[in-house]
């Protein structure tokens, strides 16, 4: 009996083992296709920012370079329901200091923008991406974009789902505006720095929020004697 009851555990050891190497598998093979698109995504949206700031002549696909060897981030978000939702944040108010974010949310909702002085909420739908701009852009386009400071609200009622792509080039990437936008500007706002240093300040000395990018260039300014 005692044998039996081994060799029949054993098979559905196999099983579980099988079926479960198969799902994760699958789940690989299912975010390497969502990581290749956003990729591809995220650089199309590159040139047209770069379009957008008129440095696609001389400085055609300056963007695009500097990604081309990207070492992006995809998180995903789950945030359970909370009985006291008044109290606190799913994610409490930050500008992103990747570059680009591509994120999907479920119908549930609890994004929020901060936008004319107010927290407005941006309205899931099956079909849409959230495109925001992360501080590493700013300094990019020497100011021109400007990161978007955002929140995530929780409820009582569900539990919120969202699956985020953050662009972000390869950590000793250095990174700075083109030199036609800062001709043209008069003025380059925001030292030199590689992705590395940015990353690393957010992770030991500042948390991201709305500050983090004019500290960070106050302490890359401090500590190396960069000029801007
Ligand atoms: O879940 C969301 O809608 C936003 C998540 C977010 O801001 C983040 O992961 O940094």
């Amino acid at each position: 009996m005692r044998f039996v009851y081994i060799f029949k555990f054993t098979n559905l050891s196999k099983f579980f083992f099988v079926s479960n190497f198969y799902f994760h598998l699958s789940m690989v093979l299912i975010f390497q296709k969502f990581c290749r698109s956003m990729n591809k995504l995220a650089h199309d949206l590159l040139d047209l920012l770069e379009i957008s700031l008129g440095v696609d002549g001389h400085n055609h696909n300056y963007y695009r370079k500097l990604y081309d060897d990207a070492v992006s981030i995809v998180r995903c978000n789950h945030y359970p329901q909370c009985n006291k939702p008044d109290l606190t944040f799913g994610v409490g108010p930050h500008c992103d200091p990747t570059t680009l974010t591509i994120l999907y949310q479920d119908l549930v909702g609890g994004l929020e923008v901060f936008v004319d002085n107010k927290w407005k909420s941006v309205q899931p739908h099956r079909d849409a991406l959230v495109i925001n701009i992360g501080d590493t852009f700013t300094a990019l386009s020497n100011g021109k974009y400007k990161s978007c400071l955002h929140r995530v609200s929780v409820n009582s009622l569900s539990p919120r789902l969202s699956l985020v792509f953050f662009l972000c080039p390869k950590g000793d990437r250095e990174l700075k505006a083109p030199q036609e936008l800062v001709e043209k500007d008069g003025k380059k706002e925001y030292p030199d720095f590689t992705w590395g240093e940015f990353l690393q300040f957010t992770q030991k000395n500042h948390r991201a929020d709305e500050n983090t990018l004019q500290l960070f260039t106050k302490w890359l300014l401090t500590s190396k004697n960069r000029n801007a």
